[in-house]
Parts: C-alpha cells; structure tokens; sequence
C-alpha cells in the first residue's frame, strides 16, 4: 500500500488530513507544494489536481483532491469506519459539521485569517471592516454552538471522536490563536480545549502562523 500526499505545513486543508492520517496511523510520503499560487500553479501540480489546490492524496494508482471528500474516503477504506459512522442520522450529524465548516464558516472566517495572518489588506487597516467580519464569525459560531451536542455526549463535534472533528480542528486552531472570544459559546470553548490538545492533532498540526492583532 503506498500512500502519498501532497500538501504544505501551513495550509489548513492539509492540515485536516495529516490529523487523519496521524488517527490512523498511516505511513505516507509527504510531498510539499509551495502555497500562494507558486508550486500550486505550476503544470506538474496542475496535472495532478486541476484546481491547483492543496491536499491531494494518492491511494497507488488513485488521485483524490478536495480535502473532506479525502477524509470520509480514508475513513471509509483504511479503517476508520467508526469516525465516519454508516447509519445515516449519525452520518448526517458528521456531515452536516463537514458542510457548516465549508459552505459558511470557512466563506466568514476566511476574510478575518486574511487581515490577521496574512497582512491582507497591505498598506492600510480597516479595524471597524475587521470588526464586522468578526461578527459574522460569531453569528455562524452561534449556530454551531447550538448545534454541539452536550459536552457528557464525548465533548466532540458530534458526541464521540469523527473526521467532522478532524476538519474543525485547523479552523478552530486559527480562532484560539486569533484570540477570539468564547466566552458566550461555551460548548465551542469546551470543544476547542479538548481537541486542541489531542496528541494526535498536537503531533501533526505544524508550525502556528504569525499573527497580527487589531489596534485600538
Ligand atoms: N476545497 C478545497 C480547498 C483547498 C484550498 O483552498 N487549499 C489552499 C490551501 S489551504 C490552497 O491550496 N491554496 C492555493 C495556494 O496557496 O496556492 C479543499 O478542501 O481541499
């Protein structure tokens, strides 16, 4: 069995799938890509994942892209059915968090790890634009607060460890470093201390990203 994955330290969708990978305990061969559109976008990658998007995992002779499509299929063949569960209401409560994570926090969230880690927009800062973006985290962290169910149901997004958890944990990372403030969404918090410190998460994260705070 070989497999292969293509990634960088600091990209969060990577990041999902080395946490996997580290549940697993699965051997693969780690080939890093340069972010930002500079190995990304060179025709080698290109050819491999047509997106030129980081991860991309290749099972032998099969080339997977899209980072949570990549944890159920890891889930699903390498052993890791009980993180992915088969009955369709415990499958429809991982994959609902799969989907909150992509089609409305990462959209709200995306914008403020911009202006925070990546000194977007450069030149000038527009504290109240940041302020604005953070209260639309926060509303869709509200959803997700009430969403969580209670903390004796495992204390993970659904109760008991899942890749749901696995895809969380980058973006959740990025909130604590941004030092955004839990305090109203306390199963959130709850959520955050466990997983952030499960030593197979702790192991595979990677290096933290340099932040920058608002002024004022
Ligand atoms: N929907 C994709 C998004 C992948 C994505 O946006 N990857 C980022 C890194 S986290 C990337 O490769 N950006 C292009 C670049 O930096 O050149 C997935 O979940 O795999």
């Amino acid at each position: 069995m070989s497999l292969t994955v293509y990634e960088s330290p600091l990209s969060s969708n990577a990041q999902k799938v080395r946490f996997l990978l580290a549940e697993l305990e699965l051997a693969y061969e780690s080939i890093e890509v340069a972010m930002f559109g500079v190995g990304t976008r060179s025709p080698e990658y290109l050819a491999i994942n047509p997106f030129g998007l980081l991860p991309t995992l290749i099972d032998n002779d099969f080339v997977l892209y899209e980072s949570n499509t990549i944890l159920r299929y890891l889930a699903e063949t390498k052993g890791g059915e009980e993180l992915y569960p088969r009955s369709p209401r415990l499958r429809a409560g991982v994959d609902r968090m799969l989907d909150v994570l992509g089609c409305t926090m990462r959209p709200r969230i995306a914008p403020l790890e911009r202006r925070r880690f990546a000194n977007f927009p450069h030149g000038h800062r527009d504290v109240d634009d940041e302020r604005k973006i953070e209260a639309n985290v926060m509303n869709a962290l509200d959803g997700v607060e009430a969403t969580l169910p209670p903390e004796s149901a495992g204390g993970y997004a659904t109760g008991p460890f899942s890749i749901a958890d696995c895809a969380w944990a980058p973006t959740l990372r990025r909130m604590v470093e941004m030092e955004l403030d839990f305090s109203a969404h306390p199963k959130v918090a709850a959520w955050a201390a466990q997983l952030l410190t499960r030593p197979t998460w702790v192991r595979s994260k990677g290096p933290e990203l340099e932040l920058r705070l608002p002024e004022g």
